[in-house]
């Protein structure tokens, strides 16, 4: 039961009990969320704690295995060494669903680093699991947060490490929430133990968990929904949705998840940024570690919408986030809000919030996409990584183009394998000008050319580089149509700064010896919004500079230069690849000769 005690940094706004009306509304949102398949069965949920036991398990023998190794003599030490596991991400939320990870966290006593987890867990893992449970498994030792990922019986586990200074770890370990645990730690081992502490702080700060988890469900959906939930392109992320949705939670402490949710879009949209949102007090603690602080970090006076996590160190979860996506969350909770009215008094149902975003079909005239093209399916997991975390850099500078109003990164990337039969056609396809396909006549594509998993063979019509001759990509608008584009074979033959190593294509002829051979693309796309008095668009500074940025990377310099490309381009809506719409949906059409 809600106790006497306060949650948050202000008292509560209301303290009402809920209604009737307010808990049938609450019911409704749970079928809703239900029918959109947002729970797991019970027995998939039984799995997922029987990989978890027995990841438990086999940490215990990694740890002693380590002990063994390290001190052979000591048999007291070897006997007692055990590993802890902590989970952190939806899972440990309580706000899975059927597809997602589990986030785990392996905890294990000083005298085993992290070169030890890497160099034993995976091989006792494939030991020690079940014969072929094991599967896709990727070890990451140089990652921000370096990371084990697998699938275990088809459930995929982020698997991450720390060590605590202890020299034996306790089963009494219930938690992570003393801050002294940290002393000693490097950056990694900081960020890894952090994960656990800030979601099991998120759920101690809420008054009421199942409340809670309810409406952060319907906050998610809503989010994934409309495009606004991807912390790497400039928007909340998971953690940060839950931090507001537990501020919300701790003003309405005794309310139903129905009023929680619609009380969310209300208070997140006239939340008075950069004001942040804060879950409790922002504490000091034991070490030399940076805490978040505006007044002390000047880069920190510049978050836009801050959410500070609750566990120390706090930081904000929320620093990527720009001008563009900023107001884009705001038109999204405004919509919601409105949505949400009408749901409460019984006028729309759930189904309405959760209506899928219109980025493609009637979100933008221009798009700019960003093709990050590998030779090898390897190469490409690396480097269209690299290049996706640096999106929105691009908008950033997008952003400050004085023909643009708004630059909006779409919250994930297309894959698209591509076959092509000579270096011509995989120069194309870096380019991202015409996916190699070269029209035979207007609006039909090659017959000849094979195009296995991108089903578009419908866009002909790509516009030109940004730099092409003119050095002008987008005229302005009104008045703007096709026929002030180049038509197709011109755009390609017009001198094309879309790939990196487009000149280079013909370095490697003759490499296509034995049929087609496959090139891996992965695209992003961002919608932009021009100023109204614009009258032509000239990017090419902002897309060198992006380019650079991702080519000055040493590992592309030093192992994916030659198997891997960043191109840039833009596109009119009517010249959206098919395979972002999805069934059902209309792919924006050229208004046709009426205009001319
Ligand atoms: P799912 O149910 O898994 O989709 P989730 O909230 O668990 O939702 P993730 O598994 O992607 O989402 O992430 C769990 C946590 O892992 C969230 C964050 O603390 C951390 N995390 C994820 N991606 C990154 C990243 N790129 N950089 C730093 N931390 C990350
Ligand atoms: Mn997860
Ligand atoms: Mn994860």
């Amino acid at each position: 039961m809600a106790s006497e005690r306060m949650y948050g940094v202000t008292p509560p706004m209301k303290e009402d009990l809920p209604t009737p009306p307010e808990l049938a509304a609450t019911e409704a949102l749970i079928d809703e969320l239900k029918r959109q398949n947002t729970f797991e069965s019970p027995s998939d949920t039984a799995k997922r704690h029987e990989v978890l036991a027995s990841i438990a398990e086999i940490c215990n023998e990694f740890v002693k295995h380590v002990a063994r190794l390290k001190e052979p003599k000591n048999e007291v030490l070897i006997r007692n060494a055990i590993g802890r596991v902590f989970t952190y991400g939806s899972f440990r939320l309580g706000v899975y669903g059927p597809g997602s990870d589990i986030d785990t966290l392996v905890v294990a006593p000083r005298y085993v680093t992290r070169d030890d987890y890497f160099e034993h867990f995976p091989g006792l893992l494939v030991d020690m699991a079940p014969k072929g449970a094991i599967t896709d498994m990727a070890v990451v030792t140089d990652a921000f947060v370096p990371i084990i990922k697998f699938e275990y019986f088809g459930i995929s586990i982020d698997l991450i490490f720390s060590r605590i200074m202890q020299k034996q770890l306790s089963n009494d370990l219930k938690d992570l929430s003393d801050s002294g645990l940290l002393r000693g730690l490097d950056e990694a081992e900081l960020r890894s133990l952090n994960g656990t502490r800030v979601t099991d702080e998120i759920l101690n700060l809420v008054p009421e968990k199942g409340t809670f988890r309810m409406a952060l469900r319907a906050i998610k959906l809503w989010a994934q929904r409309r495009a606004v939930y991807a912390n790497i392109m400039g928007f909340p992320g998971g953690v940060a949705w839950a931090m507001l949705v537990a501020r919300v939670c701790q003003l309405y402490p005794k309310a139903t998840a129905s009023v929680v949710v619609n009380k969310f879009f209300l208070i997140i949209l006239k939340w008075q940024w950069p004001q942040p949102v804060l879950l409790k007090p922002i504490e000091s603690g034991p070490l030399p570690v940076r805490v978040w602080n505006p007044k002390l970090y000047k880069g920190d006076a510049f978050h836009l919408m801050p959410i500070i996590t609750p566990a120390y160190p706090s930081m904000c979860a929320t620093f990527n986030i720009t001008k563009s996506s900023m107001t884009v969350i705001q038109r999204e909770l405004k919509r919601a809000f409105e949505i949400s009215e009408k749901i409460m008094t019984g006028k729309l149902p759930w189904a309405e919030l959760f209506g899928k975003h219109t980025f493609f079909t009637a979100g933008f005239k221009y798009y700019i996409s960003v093709i990050s093209t590998s030779t090898t399916k390897e190469a490409h997991k690396i480097w269209s990584g690299y290049v996706e975390s640096k999106v929105r850099m691009l908008v950033q500078r997008l952003e400050t183009h004085p023909s643009i109003a708004l630059a909006r990164a779409f919250n994930k990337g297309y894959e698209r394998k591509h076959l092509c039969r000579n270096n011509e056609e995989i120069a194309k396809v870096q380019e991202g000008v015409l996916d190699f396909i070269v029209p035979a006549d207007e609006g039909k594509s090659n017959e000849a050319a094979q195009q296995p998993q991108n089903g578009d063979a419908s866009h002909p019509q790509q516009i030109p580089g940004l730099k092409a001759e003119g050095g002008v990509a987008i005229k302005g608008e009104p008045g703007l149509d096709d026929t002030d584009m180049p038509p197709p074979q011109q755009a390609l033959k017009s001198e094309n700064n879309g790939a990196v190593k487009a000149e280079e294509g013909a370095k490697t002829e003759g490499d296509v010896k034995d049929g087609p051979s496959e090139v891996y693309t992965t695209t992003h796309y961002i919608g932009l919004e021009l100023n109204k008095d614009a009258k032509s668009l000239d990017l090419s500074y902002q897309v060198d500079e992006f380019k650079s940025l991702c080519t000055s990377w040493v590992k592309y310099k030093d192992e994916l230069q030659d198997i891997a490309t960043i191109g840039v381009q833009h596109c009119r809506n009517i010249n959206l690849p098919d395979d972002v719409f999805e069934p059902g949906e209309t792919k924006p059409q050229k208004k046709s000769a009426a205009k001319a």
